[in-house]
């Protein structure tokens, strides 16, 4: 049975977090309120509309259709800014081993990301080559934990669902990857992502010898 790799991008291949969290960050503050770094983990895997809406309610403001669009294109705005400048200088340590090693082996490789920005990422920091489909949220109409952002990935790469591996770092994505029935590896805290079949804190942890096993299941 032929096997399939799924990542993630924000918190798995980049910490786009950061930048996301500036950009909110700063709406937030034109809005009249302050949004911290704990009220941003809530944002992590989550859709650009659903992570507006949060924030809305979190300073507690109602808006207008009109005013939420604006938003919504005025945070993307500003987030872009921080992507233009991104480079392969910030890659999570240990990605390019992984996929080097997957792309030797000739393991189909795939990205699911919730996030409409994806592909530039990818072309910034240098990792676009290595990927054979590119499923991200200009793809789906279900956000995580629905499965169906893995499952298009999967359908993509020619691969069963079953066969599939998913790296991950919200709580949101492990679900959707153990949903559609695949193999799900929290990347971070394995007390928040309990979820997950497997558990590292990063890809220094995840040993070529842990990859080859994957592939001989
Ligand atoms: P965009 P992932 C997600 O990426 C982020 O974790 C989440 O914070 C963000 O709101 C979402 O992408 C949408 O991003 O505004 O660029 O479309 O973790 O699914 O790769
Ligand atoms: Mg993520």
């Amino acid at each position: 049975e032929k096997v399939g790799f799924i990542f993630d991008l924000d918190g798995v291949i980049v910490d786009t977090a950061k930048y996301h969290y500036l950009a909110w960050h700063k709406l937030a503050k034109e809005l009249g309120f302050e949004f911290t770094k704990e009220q941003n983990e809530l944002f992590k895997g989550v859709s650009r509309k659903r992570c507006l809406e949060i924030l809305l309610d979190i300073g507690n403001i109602s808006a207008t259709q009109e005013q939420f669009d604006t938003w919504m294109v005025e945070k993307n705005v500003d987030y872009l800014a921080y992507i233009e400048k991104m480079d392969a200088s910030e890659i999570l340590p240990d990605v390019p081993r992984v996929l080097e090693y997957l792309k030797k082996k000739n393991v189909p490789i795939a990205l699911g990301s919730a996030s409409k920005n994806a592909r530039p990422i990818l072309e910034k920091v240098d990792l676009l080559p290595y990927f054979d489909s590119i499923v991200d949220g200009n793809s789906v109409t279900k956000a995580k934990p629905d499965p169906e952002v893995f499952l298009i990935a999967a359908s993509n790469l020619g691969v069963t669902a079953s066969s599939c591996v998913v790296f991950e770092d919200a709580v949101a994505g492990i679900q959707a990857a153990n949903a559609a029935n695949m193999i799900s590896i929290g990347i971070g805290e394995d007390t928040i992502l309990n979820e997950a079949k497997y558990n590292f804190k990063d890809f220094t942890e995840i040993s070529d010898e842990f990859l080859e096993s994957l592939l001989n299941k």
